[in-house]
Order: structure tokens, then sequence, then C-alpha cells
């Protein structure tokens, strides 16, 4: 049987016994605001399911004005694909990396070195405070997107395929660590001792899995929802990067929405970030525990040897260069 004949006949005989026409029905759905989302998010993991948020959210403040559609898994763009797309009009929405940001905003790579922002409490004081209005001007016009919340993607720890007695970063000398593909990523990796090599989130479970990898770096929250604490044997509680993730949307889209439609997008966006802060922070100071009872070894280096070396390798590179004069003062005043 034809499924596609079979499934379209029986809506429009739906749409037909609704006493609705044809006409009306495919007008109607037309109308709606598609907003696509892509993100390399897990199902299970906080910063996936605050997408519903979202999408419930609009559907209450704005009914029947949106059509959003939450593609998890980079299952519509691979990871890091996602601004190049919201730049060509494929894609609207997504939450983007600093990272990624600061392929095109290279102030931006302050916020990808390690140790610098503290704890999540100053990461939502930087971002919705002059530093993140300073600097999302900068994201909106380079790249034409525009951030409207911060999501807290939890702070990342070293984890290990197997065992190692790991106090200061020349413990890591020579572990193949995985880091997400691009260069500012690599250059944490190297500065944390390892051997950084790159590979896509949705690779790593196999990587960790079949040992091309020997470790990676993730909030605890991810390690769990991704599962690699069934591939790994090691938590090394590094705390190096209090890592956050923009919820972002491409300025073409943003611009061709009412004042309203702006501002119920925005409180949306808002409302999906809380939903995410909120129980990633729950979480992330309970998983210690998880792992463990999962038999793994959850074990303190010596972080402060780890911030010296780290803090060295960004102020002795081309990174510190491009930082304007006076942000890490201005970040690290920020309480
Ligand atoms: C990762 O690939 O390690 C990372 O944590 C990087 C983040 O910027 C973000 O892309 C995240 O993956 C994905 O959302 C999957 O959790």
């Amino acid at each position: 049987m034809n499924f596609t004949v079979f499934n379209r006949r029986n809506l429009l005989a739906t749409v037909a016994a609704l006493g609705i026409s044809a006409i009306s029905f495919a007008s109607f759905a037309q109308n709606k605001i598609a907003l696509r989302i892509s993100t390399p998010a897990v199902p299970d993991d906080w910063h996936a399911k605050m997408w519903t948020v979202f999408k419930e959210n609009l559907e209450k403040s704005a009914p029947g004005e949106f059509d959003v559609q939450i593609n998890l898994n980079a299952s519509l763009f691979k990871q890091g694909a996602e601004p190049a797309a919201m730049a060509r009009g494929n894609l609207e929405l997504t939450t983007v990396s600093a990272a990624d940001i600061a392929k095109l905003v290279p102030e931006f790579s302050i916020f990808t070195a390690g140790y610098v922002v503290r704890d999540p409490a100053q990461q939502q004081k930087i971002f919705n405070g002059p530093i993140g209005a300073e600097l999302f001007k900068a994201v909106s016009d380079k790249m034409d997107i525009t951030p409207l919340a911060t999501a807290y993607l939890g702070t990342r720890q070293v984890n290990l395929r197997e065992p190692r007695n790991v106090k200061t970063p020349a413990d890591l000398k020579g572990v193949k660590l995985r880091m997400p593909g691009s260069k500012d990523w690599l250059f944490l990796g190297e500065a944390l001792g390892a051997t950084a090599t790159p590979l896509a989130f949705g690779e790593v479970y196999m990587g960790l899995k079949t040992g091309t990898i020997d470790g990676q770096d993730n909030p605890l929250p991810s390690v769990r929802a991704a599962k690699f604490y069934e591939v790994t044997k090691q938590i090394v509680l590094t705390n190096h990067l209090v890592d956050g993730l923009f919820i972002a949307i491409a300025n073409k889209s943003f611009n061709a929405l009412s004042a309203v439609q702006k501002q119920k997008v925005n409180a949306a966006a808002q409302a999906a970030a809380a939903f995410n802060n909120e129980n990633r922070l729950k979480e992330e100071a309970q998983l210690v525990e998880f792992f463990k009872k999962e038999g793994l070894q959850v074990t303190v280096p010596d972080v402060e040897a780890f911030h010296k070396s780290v803090q060295a390798a960004y102020q002795n590179s081309d990174y510190a260069k491009v930082w304007p004069k006076g942000l890490l003062e201005r970040i690290n005043a920020t309480r």
C-alpha cells in the first residue's frame, strides 16, 4: 500500500469531516511562523528538555501563531554548523556556545578559557549585565543572530575511560582527551595538559567504548544524560570551565516579528533557560553520589595547579591579545 497516498487521503477526509476546506486548512498551517530548532543535545539532558518548555510557553502566550519544531541529537544540523545555517535562513533557533561565537567575535573567546568564570551565579550576572549587553551587540552585528537568554550547561570535568592518578596537568600527559571540534576547545584540552582530540558530541560514547579516545570533558549532567558513565571509570573534578550556552534566534526571523511577538519569544526563551538552570544546578549537586554508585571513581585533583597552568597558557597565547583591555578585570569584579 502506498502510505503517502493513504495518509493524504485520510487527512483530507478528516479535514472535510471537520467542515474545513482543504485550502483554508493548508493556509492555516502555513500562516504559522515556523521556528526550527537544532541542537546536538540528547533528549534526557536539560538543555534539550528546555525547548519543550519554550514551545509550551509560546503555545500558551501566542496560541496558533508559531510552529515550534524541536530537532535534537544534531538530527537537523551538525554540532557547530547551526550559526551558518541560521545565516543562510535554514534555521531559526539554537543554543550557541562561546567557542562557536568566538569564531566570528574573537573577544568572546574569553569565555572559552578555563577558570575565568567563577560560578553559575556569576555567569548569569555577567551575561545579564553590561558585559553581556556589549558582547551580545557584537554577536548580533557580526553573526546576524540575537542571544535571548543564557543557559548554564554546567561545570566541565575530566572523565576518563581508565582510572589514573591525576593531581596536576602533568598527569594528563599523553591522554587522548576528546574535545568538541574547534580550535578554542582544542586549546583548552591542551591547556589541561592532555592531547586534545576533536570529535562530535554524538560520536563520544562510541569513542569511549572502543578506546579511540581516552577520555572526554563535560559537565556532570551531560555525562549522565549521554550515558558516558557506562563507558568510563573515573571523573576528575577539575571544575575547569563554568560553561554556558546562549539561546539565540536568527535576526532575520526575529526582525520579522511584531513587537508583541518578540516579547513573547523572548519570555519563552527566558522561561526555558530558567527551567534548564534550576534543574541542572539541582542535579549537578547530586550526581557525584550517582556516579559513585555506578562504580566510577570520583577524584579531586590539585585544582589550584590546574588553575595556574591553564591561566598561564591563555595569558601567554594570542587569545589574551584579542581580549579587550579591562574585560578580564570587569569579569572578575562581577559579583
Ligand atoms: C560537547 O560537545 O562536549 C558539548 O558539551 C559542547 C557544548 O557547546 C554543546 O554543544 C553540547 O556539547 C551539546 O549541546 C550536547 O550536550
